[in-house]
Formats: structure tokens, sequence, C-alpha cells
């Protein structure tokens, strides 16, 4: 080949590189530039589930800035912001705060719900509106603050959902309770409690780790002690992953179950052979039976790989914010945040509707069993969407 083929060749697949990593380039001059935030772990053991968050999200600007839309009489280019908030509470107001400053329209997110609590004080006092994608606990929406949305349904229905789950469909009559002491992690086993013993289990202990443990043989010893028909886990993929290939290791016959936080390929990847058997919930449908879900799949695992968890809900949210700007034909949050709150639309997870609280109106959990390395959907409880 000759030098000038070589170099043709390299121009070419260059600019073929170019339009696939930017399909919607840069904003032209003139553009209305709309700011859109979001923070995520982007670093630390819940990466993979930031990376997630944050694809979701620029999936849907993409998608929008490919459409052209108008606002205002102006034709807009939103841009993504992402923050790296490393699952910290206090940095994560601290980039609440940075978003305030650099004026971002809207925010999604965070990950978390102990960032996302914290953070919703400083976007409620400046008034832009922040939508959860993944932040379950649901104090969130319930501390009065007009700008705080979320599109994932909350841990009193998953909680509620997989206390009877654990009777219902697990058998379980003993049940010993291990929690990461976060605000998501203790909620939601304070929340399965509460449920399970409403449905007739004796919770035999109720134990704590924290959000960046790996050895957790002092409690499982203890929990073996007691030899529960069952071990509920509220926390992380990054911690019951490893708690699993434990639970094994120590010859632990219990039945295990967890919620959203630990529902995911890398739960599956951490676990390995060890992790077949297991249950573990997610709010809302399998990605396959989510209305939009079978096309937002095949597009987001051609650009992006394997769904996490939450993908599909960062793109609702950020559409969710999209078209409020757009149907109030304004990109000041004073003037679409009303319009926010009466939104409509079909979303790639559900038809999006916010409740008076802010909460995703209807909702359901999925419980899926590790079977074959996959995440096998058993059920789907709480009604119809
Ligand atoms: N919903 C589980 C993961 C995120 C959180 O609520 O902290």
């Amino acid at each position: 080949m000759s030098r000038l083929s070589q170099a043709l060749c390299l121009s070419i697949a260059t600019l073929a590189l170019m339009a696939c990593s930017k399909p919607d380039g840069p904003a032209a001059s003139g553009d209305l530039v709309v700011k859109i935030g979001t923070s995520n772990p982007l670093t630390g053991p819940q990466a993979h589930l930031g990376k997630d968050n944050e694809n979701g999200t620029r999936m849907a600007i993409d998608d929008a800035n490919a459409k052209g839309i108008t606002i205002g009489g102006r034709k807009v280019h939103f841009e993504l912001v992402s923050e790296d908030d490393a699952a910290d509470p206090k940095t994560g107001t601290i980039v609440a705060q940075k978003f305030v400053d650099m004026q971002v329209a809207g925010v999604i997110g965070h990950l978390n719900s102990g960032t996302t609590i914290p953070a919703s004080r400083i976007y409620a006092d400046a008034g832009i509106p922040q939508i959860a994608a993944s932040a379950t606990n649901p104090k969130y929406t319930h501390q009065g603050f007009k700008t705080a949305f979320r599109v994932i349904p909350n841990d009193t229905k998953q909680g509620l959902e997989l206390g009877k789950f654990a009777v219902g469909k697990l058998g379980a009559k003993t049940v010993a309770i291990i929690d990461d002491t976060t605000q998501y992690g203790q909620g939601l086993a304070n929340q399965f409690e509460e449920a399970a013993k409403a449905a007739g289990i004796t919770v035999v202990t109720h134990e704590h780790t924290d959000d960046h443990a790996t050895d957790f043989r002092a409690i499982l010893t203890n929990v073996k002690a007691k030899a529960p028909d069952l071990i509920f886990y509220g926390g992380m993929d990054s911690q019951s992953g490893p708690m699993m290939k434990q639970i094994k290791a120590l010859g632990v016959t219990s039945k295990f179950l967890t919620g959203d936080g630990g529902c995911s390929v890398e739960f599956i990847t951490l676990s390995g052979a060890d992790g077949e058997g297991a249950y573990c919930s997610m709010p809302g449908m399998p990605v396959e039976k989510m209305p939009l879900g079978p096309d937002f799949k095949q597009r987001f695992n051609a650009k992006y790989g394997e769904i996490q968890d939450y993908a599909p809900y960062c793109y609702d949210a950020t559409n969710a914010l999209i078209n409020a700007m757009q149907k109030a034909d304004s990109i000041d949050p004073a003037k679409y945040l009303p319009v926010l709150k009466t939104i409509a639309f079909q979303g790639v997870t559900t038809n999006v509707q916010f409740d008076d609280n802010g909460d995703i109106q209807g909702g359901v959990i999925t419980v899926f069993k590790i079977h074959d390395g996959k995440l096998s959907a058993q059920e789907t409880l709480g009604g119809q969407q």
C-alpha cells in the first residue's frame, strides 16, 4: 500500500470514529447551549453503575441533539456536564453547588440516595429541577422540595413487595438481615424487615456493615449459627458479590435475597458460580418488557455494552427535563418546572407521570434469580403499569 493510500485509509478511519463517538457534533455558533448536569460515582467500587447512569443520560442528550430541537425560537444544543461524586455525601453536596454555580438547567441524579438527599436541598434552594433515576430512598421526595422528582419506584414499595415475596414464594420463616448502613441499604433493609415481620417472618438478627467493606466473614459466621431460611442484604453489588462468595465458602445454606443495588451484571461477575440461585429485585419491568425497552437495549448495547441497572431510567429522566423545556418553550427552570410537574409521555420504562410528591406514578418490582450466569426474571410484583 502506498503512503498516500495509507494516509487516505487513516483519514477515513478517523472520520468514521469521530462520526461514531460524536453523533451530534459540537454546538453550532448561534445555538442556545443548555447544560444538563449528572452526578454519579465514576471512581471506586460503584464506578460501573455511575458510567451506566452517565451513558443513559448521554444517549438521551445525543438523541435530542440529533432531532434539532428549537426552544424560544432558537436551535438548542444540550450539553452533558458529568461530575464524579464518588458515592460520598459530602462530595455530592460540593458537586451540587458546582452545578448551581455553572447554572445548569437541570440535574439527573445523583446515583445514590446518600448523595441525592443532601444535594436535593441545594438544588431546591437554587430552584433547579432534579430527577433521580436510581436513588430509591423514599425520603428524597418527602422533604417538601418542589424541585425533587424520581422516575423509579421507591423503596417503600420494594421493601413491602420483597417482604411478601420472602414468605409467599421463598417460604421463609426466619431471616437474617444485613445492611451497609447507607441511606439506601439501611433504608431498604428496614422497609423489608417491617414487611417481613408483618407477613409472619421471624428476624433472627439484623447486622450492619458499610459500603466499603469486603470481608463479611465475622457477620456471616454469626448468621450461620442462627441457620436462617433466608439472608436479606440491603446494599450494593460491590458488597453483595463478595458476600455471596463468602456465604458459599462458609457453607451457609440459607437462600439469598437483595434489592436493586445488588441486582446487576456486576453482581454476577463478582459472585461467579457462587451467585447461582441468588434472588434480587429491580424496580420496574425487565427491560425486555418495558414499553420501549427492546429498542433502547439494542441501541444502548451497540454504543456502550450491557446495561448494568439504571440506564433506561436515566434516559427517561433526561427526556422528562427536555420535554418539559420544549412544552414550556423555555429553558428557565422557573418557567419549565411547573410543566415538569404535569408532564406525561411514553418513556422507555413506563408512561412517565409524577405524583404530588414528585415520585413516578404506578410502578412495579421485578424479582430475578441468577440462573446459568444470567438474571432470569421470576415475577413482577405490585400491580400493573
Ligand atoms: N437504589 C439503589 C441504589 C441507589 C441508592 O438508592 O442509593
